[in-house]
């Protein structure tokens, strides 16, 4: 019999406009102007991010799922987990590799997925519920902030995949890190996606591919403003860029304004003055080195168990659990 997802809404529309609006004030009144990147992912943005995946550009999904295609057998034996809880889950596409090798060894007994995204978790939680009749919750939530109202239970395997750590600095990670840790049970496992540091050359591909598929993606952070908070940003007004920042070792996402020109936000009553040239930073996103990323992990008393990676040494995931 199939039980219909349980939906648990920890961040509500009030909610999500409260945080936008603090962001946005924040990000656009300082001197260096910047978004966080949580925005870009309404239903057009995550429809604009699956169509990312399957770019020749972008490697890291294929080569996330080459990994799990390969290793979901030696993650599922490690673990012994029983249940799966995925954070910013998306379409949890690739996760079914796991899921499926749960369910044959007999183990599968629920599935958690969160996201900030309604209608792409609604969307995923309810083919999972069809596909593998077990125990399916989904939570609107921020990974950020959400982790200790999802109750533990069993052994589970707490997957955070496709690089999206890498889209904070090393702060906030650090901070993420420790509230996976906190909310992790002794027998939990943490299964983390790394993109790892390569040629410049092709991570600035991956981020500004030539179908023009990511800059629709990064232009459509200002559709959602305008929706949300009566913005009256013109997209096309404003230039994708991707850059490589060797020093911190990360791509960054920005668009830059064609033009000098005043942009009104409604719901702030704030006007905001770009000069011509003038960029916002979009997105990081962090390409790591296993050493350090062991590193960061140990330092929140997350041992690094197993890594893996794809057969191109692009990508690497990582099985954690917590330190003795
Ligand atoms: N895990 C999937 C999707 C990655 S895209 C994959 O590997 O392909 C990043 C996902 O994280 C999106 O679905 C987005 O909606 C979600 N997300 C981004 N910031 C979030 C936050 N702060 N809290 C919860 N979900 C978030
Ligand atoms: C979700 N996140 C890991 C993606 C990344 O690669 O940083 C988002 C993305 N931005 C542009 N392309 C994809």
């Amino acid at each position: 019999m199939v039980r219909p997802p349980v939906v648990d809404v920890f961040v509500t529309p009030a909610d999500r406009e409260a945080a936008m609006r603090e962001d946005v004030r924040r990000g656009l009144t300082a001197r260096s102007k910047s978004l966080p990147p949580v925005w870009f992912y309404d239903e057009r943005g995550s429809l604009l991010f699956d169509e990312i995946t399957r770019l020749p550009e972008y490697y890291l999904t294929r080569s996330e799922r080459a990994i799990l295609g390969r290793h979901s057998e030696d993650i599922a034996a490690a673990s012994s987990a029983d249940g799966l809880v995925e954070l910013g889950s998306g379409t949890s596409e690739k996760t079914r590799l796991l899921l499926d090798t749960m369910a044959a060894r007999g183990d599968l007994r629920r599935i958690v997925l969160l996201d900030i995204s309604e209608e792409v978790l609604a969307e995923a939680a309810s083919r999972l519920s069809t596909d593998y009749g077990v125990e399916v919750r989904a939570v609107v939530g921020d990974f950020r902030t959400d982790l200790p109202k999802i109750s533990g239970g069993g052994r589970q395997l707490w997957a955070f995949l496709g690089s999206t750590v890498g889209n904070f600095p090393p702060t906030e990670r650090r901070r993420l890190f420790s509230e996976f840790r906190a909310s992790m049970g002794p027998e939990d496992h943490l299964l983390l996606g790394t993109d790892l540091v390569k040629d410049p050359d092709r991570l600035v591909a991956a981020y500004d591919d030539s179908a023009g598929v990511t800059a629709a993606f990064n232009r459509n952070v200002l559709v959602v403003l305008n929706r949300e908070l009566g913005a009256d940003f013109d997209p096309d007004g404003f230039e994708h860029r991707a850059v490589w920042n060797a020093e911190h070792r990360w791509i960054e996402m920005r668009l830059r304004s064609l033009s000098a020109h005043t942009v009104h936000i409604a719901e702030l009553e704030l006007d905001v003055a770009f000069r011509d040239g003038e960029e916002i930073l979009t997105e990081i996103s962090a390409k790591f080195e296993p050493e350090g990323l062991r590193h960061e992990l140990e330092s929140v008393g997350l041992a690094s168990a197993v890594t893996w990676k794809d057969p191109a040494g692009d990508f690497m995931l990582t099985l954690a659990r917590a330190a003795a």
